[in-house]
């Protein structure tokens, strides 16, 4: 090989300068902008060359300084850049490096498997958009020396500048920012540098990144991040203003051969209900997610639901838990490296590589399925989570299809069966929910039709829908309530539309009478909470027994204690005692006199306590725990055969 002059102009130095010219002539071509983002964007190039060594494994310390000019100083702990003259370009490397656009795929083919740059634009960019530029090289007991002015135009090509201790090796690039380019300034974002370092720090374990600060401010100063935990310190960092619901983090990382791709996966899930994922390509963000992020979530949704179905969370003919059920509380980083990634949409913030999601799926699955045998503590609080997810949002969505039935919900369009009262008057106005036709008969022909309505519903309203909440919406009996209320349900629930300031739940005083109770109190206690926590919620006193002489009553009592007392009060006298076995038994206007004149009836308000012990005996009997409901069904065998559950 012919030796090189540098003061001529080779052939090659000619492409190169026309090449950085290129560059100076159109930067946003090269760093997206010449505004701040693309000012920083200039020291992320540098040191992603020094993250490539200590991912090759050689490098283990990275210094980065700024000082009070806005001269950035990157430093490794490398190989440092080669010296020799580079047989393509018939000039050293390290200037080739710096001189060459797309030095690094061009020429330096398989030296690195990965390149982290973030359009792979490599120093060479940095160079042409550097007023100057200094770059020192240590190996051999030696220092090497370059530097660059105007653009990238060589201003003291490579030289020995003196001695370092022979185990010192490594690369350090100095260089200013040139303000032609920069019309906005040159002034670095301390935030910026600071959480990106940071970023980097996570993303590549071990390494330790140095962060000086070298201005005359309150950021002035060193700091130092190094995480031997790499992404599972990142999600627990992402963790720490939130409450983990169990303490490992998971993580599993892994090379598929064949591609070439390495996935990096951790995770957690507190006990929010917000997700925090972030997937990376090559130290990247993805912004915009793409085909590492669907892999994962795929994947994600694919265990969890295999999980929950092997452990009965999930009966056979039920659907699975969807993403959207699956993500809540989840905090998550995806980091994979790539060979050859290919960045689409609007901002190219999307990995469109499809290759990539199955080998995610593989790696990641594996793991997970994996760690859910081994750790069967985690993998149920994360399904119990799913679970409560996935059922609170098929309520609201259906609570939403009720919602916007929006005429539904006023005058008009109220349901059939409803015998209405006249008054518009939410305060003084009363519901009454009453069992079975005959009752409802009764009850709508003895009200005071001014302000008392009557729903009556058919039968037991909940029993044939085993608590699928889901299910819960298609029942008319419950559209019916919730059109008569007014005031929407669930997380859109508006008290204030409340069309009566009583509701009232009539029915039998026997354990059929109990039981639908129960049910309409469990209803009201998921869907209206906050109807029963104002104090809207009633519950009936129908009396139990009537005591009269001849034709006249004498008495109505309530319960056995008071028909006791009232036997007292009556001494010897003859009187007939009627037990009521329903409210079907009683005449409008005994039905009126007993249970819905307010100035005779006893009404007992629903407090949130009871509405809770209702919900717990419903889910005791509809749940999922088959020991306690035998129990209860044995304990209760004398009257549990119409229980129907
Ligand atoms: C402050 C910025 O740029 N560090 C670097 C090296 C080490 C080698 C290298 C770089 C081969 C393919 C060009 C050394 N010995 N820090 C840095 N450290 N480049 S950049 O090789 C040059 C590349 O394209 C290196 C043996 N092999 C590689």
């Amino acid at each position: 090989m012919t030796e090189v002059k540098h003061e001529e102009y080779t052939s090659s130095d000619i492409q190169v300068l026309e090449g950085l010219e290129a560059v100076r002539k159109r930067p946003g071509m090269y760093i997206g902008t010449t505004s701040e983002a693309g000012l920083h964007h200039l020291v992320w190039e540098i040191i992603d060359n020094s993250i490539d060594e200590a991912l090759a494994g050689y490098a283990h310390n990275i210094r980065i300084t700024v000082d009070q000019n806005d001269v950035v100083t990157v430093e490794d702990d490398g190989r440092g850049m080669p010296t020799e003259i580079h047989p393509k370009t018939g000039i050293s490397t390290v200037e080739t490096i710096f001189t060459v656009l797309h030095a690094g795929g061009k020429f330096g083919g398989g030296a690195y498997k990965v390149s982290g740059g973030l359009h792979g634009v490599g120093a060479s960019v940095v160079n042409a958009l550097s007023e100057w530029l200094e770059v020192e090289v240590y190996k051999d007991g030696k220092v090497h020396f370059v530097s660059f002015k105007d653009g990238g135009k060589v201003n003291q090509s490579l030289k020995q500048i003196g001695t370092c201790p022979p185990e010192k090796t490594g690369s350090l690039v100095r260089f200013k920012a040139d303000p032609e380019i920069f019309k906005e300034g040159t002034v670095y974002n301390y935030r910026t540098l600071y959480e990106r370092i940071r970023q980097m720090a996570f993303l590549n374990k071990g390494i330790t990144l140095y962060f000086t600060w070298d201005k005359e401010d309150d950021h002035k100063g060193e700091t130092i991040f190094c995480y031997n935990g790499g992404l599972k310190e990142y999600v627990s960092f992402l963790n720490e203003t939130e409450t983990p619901i169990f303490s490992d983090v998971l993580y599993c990382e892994a090379d598929d051969p064949e591609t070439e791709i390495s996935v990096e996966v951790s995770l957690q899930y507190n006990n929010s209900y917000s997700e925090k994922v972030y997937s990376f390509c090559n130290n990247i963000y993805t912004p915009e997610g793409g085909m590492h992020l669907d892999g994962f979530r795929q994947t994600l949704a694919r265990v969890v639901n295999a999980y929950a179905k092997d452990n009965n969370y999930i009966k056979k003919d039920d659907p699975n838990y969807a993403y959207d059920d699956i993500k809540e509380g989840l905090t998550a980083i995806i980091s994979i490296k790539h060979p050859d990634p290919q960045y689409e949409g609007q901002t190219k913030g999307k990995l469109g590589n499809a290759e990539v999601r199955p080998v995610v799926n593989k790696i990641f699955g594996d793991y997970l399925k994996r760690y859910f045998l081994e750790n069967p503590d985690v993998a149920k609080k994360i399904v119990e989570k799913a679970k409560s997810a996935s059922e609170a949002r098929l309520a609201a969505q259906r609570a939403r299809e009720t919602t916007r039935r929006k005429s539904s919900l006023e005058l008009g369009n109220l349901p059939g069966k409803l015998r209405d009262c006249a008054s518009k008057d939410a305060s003084i106005c009363e519901i009454y929910i009453v069992e079975g036709n005959s009752a409802g008969g009764s009850a709508t022909m003895g009200r005071d039709s001014n302000f008392q309505a009557v729903l009556p519903l058919r039968g037991k309203i909940l029993n044939v829908e085993k608590a699928r909440t889901h299910k819960i919406f298609d029942n008319a009996e419950i559209r019916s309530m919730i059109t008569a209320f007014g005031c929407g349900i669930g997380e859109e629930i508006d008290v204030s539309k409340l069309r009566y300031h009583k509701i009232v739940i009539m029915t039998d005083a026997d354990v059929d009478g109990q039981h639908i109770t129960t049910l309409m109190l469990t209803f009201l206690y998921r869907f209206f909470r906050p109807v029963i926590e104002g104090g809207y919620v009633y519950v009936a006193m129908p009396p139990l027994y009537k005591l009269h002489k001849g034709l006249k009553t004498l008495r109505y009592c309530y319960s056995d204690e008071e028909l006791e007392l009232a036997k007292r009060d009556f001494g010897d006298e003859k009187y007939d005692i009627q037990r009521y076995k329903g409210l079907g038994e009683m005449d409008p206007s005994q039905l009126w006199e007993t249970t819905l004149d307010p100035e005779t009836r006893t009404l007992k308000r629903v407090t949130i306590e009871d509405a809770m012990d209702a919900d717990a005996v419903f889910s005791m009997l509809m749940g999922d725990e088959v020991e306690p409901r035998k129990n209860f069904i044995i304990e209760n065998a004398h009257f549990a055969k119409n229980l129907d559950i």
